[in-house]
């Protein structure tokens, strides 16, 4: 049975692979997404090392002079995606878009590193990622976090890569959006329209690129300049894990400026997480810094705050919750609290289950020993394959796909979950 799903994981991997980068479905997404990129290499090492170093060397290859890497590479002409590099006018070439996505690079680098850390060849090319993976890490406190609090702020839906999310609603419908030029989606006629978001969530999106268009996308002066500011717990946890996992590298690698500059980020970004602790949620919160108030929203975010290194009793709490959810639905873990009023089963990041989040998490699970949850985690991930293919998501009460299919990221984690070494 896990010979077959591997087999079939793996031919996803190969038809998706355009040469340097994985597109994450032909069709709906024809590009270079970041994220989806670096957690597909975890797949690919597993059959060619050199290949997954390949996937994440692209990806650096646009990183901008500032440190910022993009979240979408559009590395040739397609019509299908929308908003292309025309709307998004970063002038670059190849254009890319002019925002980012959760900085996975330096989990993912640390280990493809150790597949084969006495290889001179692995090493060379881990060095060369390596002062390139610590621009991009202090981009965001210099970019996102101009008032030093030690976490970073996400300034577009996009960026968290959990768009349509609804710890976003009440920030967005604050924005007061002046007039966007007309146009057409394509992801509606590519996927079901009531699996996507909302074309009012689309003029939003729309209206913040006009925005830092406006501004020529100098990141130095869009933190301020927007209308959203949010601290994501879930996109800060990944930033914090990546800065634990670089240092760690760095170490190991003799490049010590890199290592002790990383740890006092992490130290300073794991005080300051404390400051989105609800106590009487028992989890984290994102918190809007226009408002300066605190998201109530029952979200993964704060959830998937378990990927950092974070003090065991938050920890715990976090895997409490997590179970409470394991009640009320047949497959860890919906995207939102299914008891709460705002849940929709198939709607993108307003209640599926998404692999790579169930992956992140599984991990810090794994990592306070809370093995039988990270078990039953594993096992629904499985069944969700098992029952209705690679699909983009997932519904969480009755298991169906959702969004599109033979998806590269839902591919590489199920390849990650068979073949599991467990860091
Ligand atoms: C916008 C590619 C990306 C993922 C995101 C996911 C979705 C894009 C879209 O697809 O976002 O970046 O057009 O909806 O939300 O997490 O990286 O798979």
């Amino acid at each position: 049975m896990s010979e077959r799903l591997l087999s079939r994981a793996f031919d996803i991997l190969e038809r998706n692979d355009m040469g340097g980068y994985t597109v994450p479905t032909h069709g709906l997404y024809p590009f270079q997404w970041n994220w989806d990129s670096c957690l597909v290499a975890l797949g690919q090492a597993r059959i060619d090392l050199d290949r997954a170093f390949t996937e994440i060397e692209t990806l650096f290859a646009h990183q901008w002079e500032d440190g910022m890497v993009p979240h979408i590479v559009f590395h040739r002409e397609s019509d299908d995606y929308f908003p292309g590099p025309a709307i998004w006018d970063t002038k670059r070439t190849p254009p890319t878009s002019g925002l980012t996505q959760p900085p996975v690079a330096a989990f993912v680098v640390r280990r493809l590193f150790e597949r084969a850390p006495d290889d001179a060849q692995v090493i060379d090319r881990t060095l060369r990622l390596l002062p390139r993976l610590f621009a991009w890490h202090r981009w965001f406190f210099e970019c996102r976090d101009p008032q030093g609090t030690g976490l970073a702020a996400i300034i577009h839906p996009w960026e968290t890569g959990r768009d349509n999310s609804v710890d976003w609603d009440e920030a967005l419908a604050r924005i007061e959006k002046g007039a966007i030029t007309p146009f057409t989606r394509r992801d509606t006629s590519l996927a079901d329209p009531s699996h996507r978001p909302t074309r009012e969530q689309y003029e939003a999106y729309l209206w913040l690129i006009q925005l830092f268009k406006e501004h020529r996308w100098d990141h130095r002066k869009l933190h301020d300049a927007s209308p959203l500011a949010i601290v994501d717990p879930g996109f800060n946890a990944i930033l914090l894990r990546s800065i634990s996992d670089l240092a760690d590298l760095a170490e190991r690698l003799g490049e010590h400026r890199i290592c002790e500059e990383s740890r006092a980020q992490l130290a300073a970004g794991i005080k300051a997480m404390e400051g989105l602790w609800s106590e009487e949620k028992g989890r984290y919160l994102c918190f809007d810094r226009i408002i300066e108030q605190p998201i109530e929203s029952d979200s993964i975010a704060g959830l998937l705050a378990i990927f950092a290194p974070l003090p065991r009793a938050r920890a715990s709490s976090i895997a409490d919750r997590i179970r409470e959810l394991g009640d009320r639905c047949d497959y860890l873990i919906p995207s939102h609290d299914p008891t709460s009023g705002a849940f929709e089963s198939s709607r993108y990041w307003r209640g599926p289950v998404w692999l790579i989040v169930n992956y992140m998490i599984r991990n810090g699970l794994i990592r306070i020993e809370e093995h039988d949850l990270a078990r039953r985690i594993e096992r629904d991930s499985l069944r969700l394959v098992e029952k209705s293919g690679f699909g983009e998501y997932y519904d969480p009460i009755d298991g169906n796909p959702c969004g599109g299919s033979d998806f590269t990221w839902t591919a590489a984690m199920t390849i990650e979950l068979l073949m599991k070494n467990d860091n």
